[in-house]
C-alpha cells in the first residue's frame, strides 16, 4: 500500500498530467488509505490545479490541456463526493451556491459545495452562469441562511456586486459570502458584501460563523 505522501503526489501528479484514470485510481485508493477527502481535495488535487493555473498564466500549456485537467479533477471530486457528503446527519443551515453570470468555472465552486454537504448543511447548488435574479430565486425558494458565489474572471467578478445591491434592494434577509481568483477581502468589503472566502478548506468556519452572526 502507498503512503499518504505517495497518494497525495499521485493526486496532484493526475491533475498535472490530466490523467483521468489515475486522478480515479488515486482518489479511490485515498479513500481506502483512511485520507481525509477534504485535505486530499485541497492538499493533493488542489496543488495540482495550481501547478495547471501557472502553466497557462506562462503560456507553456493552452485551454484544452487546462480543460483536460479540469476532467481529471471532476473525475476525482465523483470519488470523493458521496463520502464527503454521507457525513451529514442534522442540516447546520442552507447555503445556496452558484458561479455567476458569464462565469462557467465551476470547479472551486463544487469543491466548496462537497465541503460544506460532508459539513452537515444543505446546499442548493443552482449550477454555473446564473443571473443575479436566480440566486435571489434561490434564497426565497429555500429560506436560504446563506448566499455563495464564485467568480473566477475579472470581467465576472462585478457580478458579485450585482448580487449584494438586490440582496439589498429587495431587503432579503440572507448573508452573503463570495470566492475565485479575482475576488478579495478588499473586493468584498467595498462592495457591501458579508464575507471573502479564500478556500474550500476555509468554507465551513466561515460560513458557521456567517450563520452565527
Ligand atoms: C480550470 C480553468 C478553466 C476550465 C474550467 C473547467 C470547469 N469545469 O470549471 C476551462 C478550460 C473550461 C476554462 C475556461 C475559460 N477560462 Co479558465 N481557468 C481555469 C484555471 C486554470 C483554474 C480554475 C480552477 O478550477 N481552480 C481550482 C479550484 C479548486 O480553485 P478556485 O476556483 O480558485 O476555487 C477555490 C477558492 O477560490 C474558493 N472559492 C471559489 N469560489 C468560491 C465561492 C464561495 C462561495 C466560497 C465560499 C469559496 C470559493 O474555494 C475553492 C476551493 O478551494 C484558472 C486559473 C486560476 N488561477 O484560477 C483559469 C482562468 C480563471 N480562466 C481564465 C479564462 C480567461 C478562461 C476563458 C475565458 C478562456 C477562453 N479564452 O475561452 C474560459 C471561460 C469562459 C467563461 N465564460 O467562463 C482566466 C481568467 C482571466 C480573467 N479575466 O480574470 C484564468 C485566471 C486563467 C488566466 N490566468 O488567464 N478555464
Amino acid at each position: 500500500m502507498s503512503s499518504k505522501e505517495e497518494i497525495m503526489a499521485s493526486l496532484k501528479k493526475s491533475i498535472e498530467t490530466w490523467d483521468v484514470k489515475l486522478a480515479e485510481s488515486a482518489a479511490k485508493e485515498a479513500l481506502d488509505a483512511g485520507i481525509d477527502p477534504g485535505d486530499a481535495v485541497e492538499n493533493g488535487l488542489g496543488k495540482g490545479m495550481e501547478t495547471i493555473s501557472k502553466l497557462f498564466d506562462e503560456a507553456k500549456i493552452f485551454l484544452p490541456q487546462v480543460l483536460a485537467a479540469s476532467k481529471a479533477m471532476e473525475k476525482a471530486l465523483e470519488v470523493f463526493e458521496p463520502v464527503m457528503v454521507k457525513g451529514s446527519t442534522s442540516s447546520r443551515g442552507t447555503v445556496v451556491l452558484a458561479t455567476v453570470l458569464g462565469d462557467i468555472h465551476e470547479i472551486g465552486k463544487n469543491v466548496v459545495a462537497a465541503m460544506l454537504k460532508g459539513a452537515g448543511f444543505n446546499v442548493v447548488d443552482i449550477g454555473r452562469d446564473v443571473a443575479p435574479e436566480k440566486f435571489l430565486e434561490a434564497v426565497k425558494e429555500n429560506k436560504a441562511d446563506v448566499v455563495g458565489a464564485s467568480a473566477l474572471m475579472t470581467t465576472t467578478v462585478v457580478v458579485q456586486k450585482d448580487i449584494v445591491d438586490l440582496v439589498k434592494e429587495e431587503n432579503v434577509s440572507v448573508k452573503t459570502i463570495f470566492g475565485g481568483a479575482p475576488a478579495s477581502a478588499e473586493w468584498v468589503e467595498s462592495i457591501g458584501g458579508d464575507m471573502y472566502c479564500p478556500s474550500g478548506a476555509e468554507a465551513v468556519e466561515l460560513v458557521t460563523k456567517l450563520i452565527k452572526g
